[in-house]
């Protein structure tokens, strides 16, 4: 620090110094020729005073003939400091009378010439000033002296009266005489040649000069000692300023260490943030996500650590079938999205064990390998008992938070029953957690809003533990959420979190508002994070996506084989438009209002009767529900009744698939169709919309996609829609159905480069990452720490 800021100061130093030193040349000669100036207009008027003062008496002694009175007179005159001579010349330029400094070679002439000139004359002994002042005198006009040029004036020494001096006397006392008969007026008489000593000047200039550069050099010296010492200050300020703002520290308050920096501190920020964006993108587009490189990533951030996931929903259920145990995967959104991960990094599963053959396969600890021929990761299984079910699951979880978060026009009911059981439940899978940890800081994922309460329950008993929550639903806005007669505990619980992860921004936004409005923390929203009880959580946004099939998938069929076995599967005109949803039977879906639409659409466009076709799939869920039941019966009326209206012998319209498919077939039917349907009233982000989009790699087929999907904002180029407006999302269905191939192609390809690039293990590497950095400041914290209290005491 200490050279960059000897730096600094030279940068000011030097053009300092160049600048005086300039400055002192260029004053000094201007200084001496207005002090030459100064002192020859003084010696001017010094010389007519000297002049007028001499004058009458020279005047009177010339009339009166008596010069020899002048000598002393001249002599004592010419005793002034300044005054280094002085001549007396008659009118004609003769040299009548000289004090004894006077010098001998100088003629009348030379000096009147001088005069004149410049005023100044070089002499042996020096540059002396000259002045010639005229002497008037009172002569009598009939005798007046005529001037004598003629006669030499070199042939006069001195102490004696010239003849010329003595002719004048006389003439001059013959006019006297006359006085009284004539008229006299003023003559000239004689000429005053005053010579001053200029060498004085030069002393007083040179004086002068030595002050004027003593002065500037002082001036130069303070000016630079000022200067270092505010430059050492301000430097220091201005590195400990960048440095805190560098750290963030400028960012996040509106406190900015050094005043100076503060119009910086805005572009800082700004590039900061465009830095952490180039970051994030580095780690995407140009470097892919894969299941490797988040193998990677937890083998380098998370150096090994131990990841366990926690879910209501497990990845593989076992079920007891007619030829033996099958293993069934669940159509879930949630499942699609973190058995990835799982398979990246080896970890444990615990989730619910739901299926009627799950305790036939696990181990004593309640274990099974899986997948099934792969065994990448273990699945621990967590048996609950059917009330414990009821009040949890369909409960709390699915009758009081789902249509609390979704906010879809669905009554949230809140039994006290259903939240003790909720809460049991949260405990037992925590209890579970803390079993199957190997050290006392694994990595927990913990997974949504079945588990609120888990996270502080974990934390309770693993207090080192990274525990990361994503909530895969909707957060509502503090009002809608402020119905929850529990609203506290669930938001207490859930900061047990490290960071809590939603899909969106909006979503992340609405939970920091909702903990400002019900709880007591401190809520730093430039960096997102919580304080609550000595505890910080980071709420942050990973928008979730699914994992990007490899080039040639093995085993996907073209896409004309799908489309033929699915036309011969279900009958189909051969060429028909095939519009596909593909949902869990839940009202948040929004199957009801896509049917009304393509009622209206066939309404509107009676061409397409006959040729356009609506497949949904719909995979039976939480069916135990009144809500589920009651919906699931209005969408099949609503299908019956739209076939009835359109439908011919050969041709019905609506196909009602209301079973769980398996993803090969989920796959044949996306590729098989023209269109997809995705019209949710509300979701968290949902998944459907980017597996179509990962299946077609012919990049046909358009997606109309609801904006109430979090995956709206990132698939712009799909058919954004408001599925409440039935009107808006039969046109949709139109534009979809006769939209031509060209911009097809050009809207699947935008859409297929978004969903490849934000994938599903960007996803979880991004949060993966976040842990890793955070666990990494809290062992650091902990070393340092560690260090204190190991230090030993100063002596004093
Ligand atoms: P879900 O509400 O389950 O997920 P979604 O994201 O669409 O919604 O995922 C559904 C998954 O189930 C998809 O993988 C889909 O292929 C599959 N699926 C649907 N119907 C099926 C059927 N009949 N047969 C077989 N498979 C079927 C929740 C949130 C979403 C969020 C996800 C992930 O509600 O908003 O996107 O979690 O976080």
């Amino acid at each position: 620090m200490a050279l960059s800021s000897l730096r600094l100061q030279l940068r000011f130093l030097l053009p300092l110094t160049a600048t005086l030193v300039l400055a002192a040349t260029l004053a000094v000669p201007l200084l001496d020729q207005v002090t030459l100036r100064w002192f020859s207009r003084d010696l001017n008027s010094r010389g007519l005073l000297v002049a007028n003062t001499l004058s009458d008496s020279v005047a009177e002694a010339l009339v009166a003939r008596r010069a020899s009175r002048l000598q002393p007179l001249l002599e004592r005159v010419a005793q002034d400091e300044r005054l280094f001579a002085i001549g007396l010349c008659s009118p004609g330029g003769d040299l009548m009378q000289r004090t004894e400094r006077f010098p001998p070679e100088l003629t009348c002439r030379r000096a009147t010439a001088a005069a004149q000139d410049d005023q100044q004359l070089a002499l042996a002994g020096g540059t002396v000033h000259v002045g010639v002042h005229d002497v008037l005198g009172a002569v009598p006009a009939a005798t007046a002296p005529a001037p004598a040029a003629d006669e030499p004036a070199d042939d006069w020494a001195p102490g004696e009266v010239p003849p010329l001096l003595e002719s004048l006397a006389q003439r001059a006392e013959a006019a006297a005489l006359a006085a009284s008969a004539a008229t006299t007026a003023p003559e000239l008489v004689g000429r005053l040649v005053l010579l001053h000593d200029l060498s004085f000047i030069d002393r007083r200039s040179q004086d002068t000069r030595r002050y004027l550069i003593g002065l500037i050099a002082a001036l130069g010296l303070a000016i630079a000692l000022i200067t270092v010492a505010v430059a050492q200050f301000s430097w220091r300020g201005w590195v400990q300023g960048a440095r805190a703002l560098m750290r963030g520290e400028g960012l996040l308050t509106p406190f900015v260490p050094a005043p100076e920096l503060a119009p910086l501190a805005t572009e800082l920020r700004g590039r900061l943030r465009d830095l952490e964006d180039e970051y994030r993108r580095s780690q995407g587009p140009e470097t892919e996500w894969t299941a490797e490189r988040l193998r990677g990533l937890l083998l380098t951030q998370l150096s090994g650590d131990q990841v366990i996931v926690v879910s209501n929903r497990e990845p593989y259920i076992h079920e007891r079938g007619e030829g033996g145990i099958v293993v069934k995967r669940p159509a879930s959104g949630l499942v699609t999205a973190v058995e990835p991960v799982m398979r990246a990094c080896s970890g444990t599963w615990i989730a619910h064990g739901s299926g009627s053959a799950d305790r036939e396969v696990v181990d004593a600890r309640d274990r099974v390998a899986v997948p099934p021929g792969h065994e990448d990761y273990w699945l621990r299984r967590v048996w609950l008992t059917p009330e414990e079910e009821q009040g949890y699951y369909y409960g709390f979880a699915n009758e009081g938070m789902w249509p609390l978060c979704h906010v879809a026009h669905v009554r949230p009911v809140f039994r006290e029953s259903d939240w003790e059981a909720y809460r049991a439940v949260n405990q037992r899978f925590a209890d579970a957690v803390v079993a199957e940890a190997r050290s006392d800081d694994p990595v927990v994922l913990v997974q949504d809003y079945h588990f609120a309460l888990l996270p502080a329950m974990v934390r309770e008993k693993l207090p080192q533990a990274t525990i990361l929550t994503f909530w895969h639903i909707p957060w509502p806005n503090p009002e809608s959420f402020g119905i929850c007669p529990w609203r506290r505990e669930i938001l207490q619980g859930m900061l047990g979190s490290t960071i809590l992860g939603f899909h969106t921004r909006y979503h992340c936004k609405n939970f920091l508002e909702t903990v400002d409005r019900y709880l007591e923390a401190r809520i730093e929203h430039e960096h997102s994070t919580i304080a609550f009880r000595d505890k910080e959580t980071l709420v942050e946004s990973y928008p979730i996506s699914i994992a990007w099939p490899d080039a040639g998938q093995a085993g996907w069929q073209p896409v004309a084989d799908c489309r033929r076995q699915v036309v011969a599967r279900l009958g189909l005109p051969p060429e028909a438009c095939i519009a596909v949803g593909v949902d869990r039977f839940d009202y948040t879906k929004g199957i009801l209002e896509r049917l009304n639409a393509v009622e209206r659409l066939l309404e509107k466009h009676p061409e397409l009767v006959g040729r356009f076709v609506f497949v949904q799939v719909a995979a039976p869920t939480r069916g135990a529900l009144d809500e589920y039941k009651s919906f699931q019966q209005r969408v099949e009326q609503t299908a019956g009744r739209i076939n009835q209206r359109f439908g011919k012998p050969d041709y019905q319209p609506v196909h009602l698939l209301a079973r769980h498919h398996e993803p090969d077939a989920v796959n044949a039917l996306f590729r098989a169709a023209d269109i997809c349907v995705v019209t949710s009233l509300h979701d968290g982000m949902n998944l459907v919309c980017k597996e179509f989009v990962a299946a077609r790699d012919d990049l046909a087929g358009v997606l109309l996609l609801s904006r109430f999907a979090g995956a709206a904002r990132e698939m712009p180029e799909a058919l954004i829609v408001n599925p409440y407006h039935v009107e808006e999302t039969a046109d949709a269905l139109y534009r979809a159905a006769t939209m031509p191939a060209a911009e097809q192609r050009e809207r699947m390809a935008s859409l297929r480069s978004t969903v490849r690039e934000f994938n599903v293990y960007r996803w979880a590497g991004r949060m993966l990452a976040d842990a890793g950095r955070w666990r990494l400041r809290a062992r650091i914290e902990a070393r340092v720490r560690r260090f204190q209290t190991d230090e030993p005491a100063p002596h004093a």
